[in-house]
């Protein structure tokens, strides 16, 4: 038996082939039959390219139905998808697609100019263009062969995407996950989160991250159900799509703009049955305040790159506000010290999580897996929490400084090292300051010889580093603040400078 999540998207669809999957305002809806053809003839284009199991296809794309076709297509033919923030700057994206040791480079074409260069220096055998409206070398390729129905027997751990993250020391690196990890997790959110005949997920999510491309599109996928396939979250067609949805998944920020228009309340969400929230904490105050407006109660989750989602709040159960919930069936959560034993219940530690969601490694970089990895088999994600005595998972914190910025993860070091290329700049720290609508806003403080300025600080990275890396805030200081070891203490310049945007006229 086959263990190609295909397979199971292909079992669960195939009485729908011919219901709606993916509609796009002001396009005609894509059936489940649409997107299964068209998957097969990209496959067949790959094939016939030479693309073999275990390739890796990196893709800097825009979101579009032709985009979740490669996705299948890269799937069913047992390639590994390998998806790029469509912020990512060209320098940023030379980066992956070497370290991925990328087989074929998919990259939008308005971007050509810019990436083919990048795609030539890297050595990549094949490269495509793929638009949002069926357009690109890729798509006209496709048009062109007969489908190539076949699906690739796969191993459960069998690898079949790789996401970048985890960058803690200044440089992401390839999260592998198996058929076995996303059938495993799509199969316990369908389930756990009650997905039903007739549900329509409202989707503003991009499709380059876990929450996007697994935990929503599988979702629905699974449950063979139609999707409204926003290019971008935009409060106003997300209020115009909501009645005609059933469940929404979305990052804190998507709620906080959506409270912040006073128009939205309850008649806006009579058709939703569930609204999650996760890849960054949801402030109390905006899960209360939803659900004063709205008479929902927000479901969060909590979940990662690595782990896919680790627990969530339960369907019918009592939804608390600053706490993630309950770990999914077959995941085992723990909260332990730093000798991972196991710490008292509400007590906090580190969150350890084991189970079929855990990936097996970051890709060629078996140290630093081993490293996260404890005796008995447990992940050391690096978040920080308790866990009440029935279980309950509250998150409390990180203990890297990673920011999170609209859910979007940022690593300080990456954006320190390009500041301090800057001639004249003595030394940087990077930290993530409260930001009402990001949740944490990217924040420099900068060490720096008087002829240098701001302006100076963003032309200087503004083509090296994606926009949502680049700093909000620009702070000019004399020294920064170090402990006796001479490490810089970036937890007092955070609690220094709490209020830099509240502040700012944003
Ligand atoms: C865009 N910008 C951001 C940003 N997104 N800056 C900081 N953080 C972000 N997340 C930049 C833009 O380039 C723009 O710069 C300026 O900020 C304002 O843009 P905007 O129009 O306000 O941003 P918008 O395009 O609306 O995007 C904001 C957003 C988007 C929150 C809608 O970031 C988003 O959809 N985030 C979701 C991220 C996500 O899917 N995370 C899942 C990770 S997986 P300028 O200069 O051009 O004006 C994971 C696991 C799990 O974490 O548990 O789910
Ligand atoms: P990523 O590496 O992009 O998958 O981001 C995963 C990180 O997002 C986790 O390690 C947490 O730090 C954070 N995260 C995800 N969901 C939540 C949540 N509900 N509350 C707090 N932090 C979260």
């Amino acid at each position: 038996m086959s263990h190609n999540i295909f397979e199971l998207f292909a079992q669960r669809f195939a009485p729908h082939h011919d219901t709606p999957f993916l509609s796009t305002p002001g396009e005609p809806s894509y059936t489940y039959a649409d997107i299964d053809r068209r998957s097969a003839t990209i496959a067949a284009v790959l094939a016939e390219d030479g693309l073999r199991p275990g390739d890796r296809v990196v893709a800097q794309i825009e979101k579009s139905a032709d985009a979740v076709a490669l996705y299948w297509a890269c799937l069913r033919a047992g390639l590994v998808y390998v998806p790029l923030n469509t912020a990512y700057t060209a320098e940023e994206v030379g980066y992956f697609i070497g370290d991925a040791e990328a087989t074929a480079f998919v990259f939008s074409p308005g971007k050509a100019a810019k990436l083919q260069p990048i795609g030539d220096i890297a050595g990549v055998e094949r490269m495509y263009t793929l638009g949002t409206r069926a357009n690109g070398t890729l798509a006209e390729a496709a048009a062109q062969v007969a489908p190539r129905t076949t699906v690739l027997a796969c191993e459960p751990e069998d690898v079949a995407c790789m996401l970048y993250t985890s960058g803690t020391t200044g440089r992401s690196k390839g999260a592998m996950l198996t058929h076995a990890n996303l059938a495993s997790n799509g199969l316990a959110l369908h389930a756990i989160w009650r997905f039903q005949d007739g549900d329509v997920l409202l989707h503003p999510l991009p499709i380059f991250h876990v929450h996007g491309l697994f935990v929503a599109l599988h979702c629905a996928i699974l449950n063979a159900s139609n999707v409204i396939f926003l290019s971008k979250f935009d409060v106003d067609d997300v209020r115009g799509y909501l009645p005609s949805a059933t469940v929404m998944m979305g990052v804190p920020t998507y709620y906080s703009r959506l409270l912040a228009d006073p128009d939205f309340g309850a008649d806006d969400c009579a058709t939703i049955r569930m609204f999650t929230s996760g890849s960054a904490p949801l402030a109390p105050s905006v899960f209360r305040e939803f659900t004063l407006r709205t008479g929902h109660t927000i479901c969060e989750r909590y979940g990662m790159t690595e782990c896919g989602i680790i627990t969530s709040n339960p369907p019918e159960g009592q939804r608390i506000a600053g706490t993630v919930g309950y770990p999914l069936p077959k995941v085992e959560v723990r909260v332990c010290d730093d000798d991972d034993e196991p710490v008292e219940a509400d007590e906090i530690g580190g969150v350890q999580v084991k189970g079929p969601n855990v990936f097996p490694g970051y890709w060629q970089l078996p140290d630093k897996t081993t490293e996260l990895m404890t005796d008995d088999g447990f992940f050391r994600t690096g978040d920080i929490g308790s866990a009440a005595s029935d279980g309950r998972l509250t998150i409390v914190g990180r203990n890297s400084d990673m920011i999170i910025s609209g859910g979007y993860n940022v690593y300080p070091k990456e954006v320190e090292i390009q500041l301090e290329e800057v001639d004249g700049v003595v030394e940087t720290a990077v930290v993530g300051l409260p930001h009402p609508d990001f949740g944490e806003g990217v924040a420099a403080f900068v060490v720096a010889k008087p002829d240098v300025t701001e302006a100076d600080l963003r032309d200087a990275i503004a083509d090296r580093l994606a926009k949502f890396k680049q700093p909000k805030a620009y702070i000019f200081v004399d020294d920064l603040p170090r402990n006796a070891m001479g490490k810089v203490q970036k937890a007092a310049l955070r609690a220094d400078h709490s209020e830099a945007f509240a502040l700012l006229d944003l």
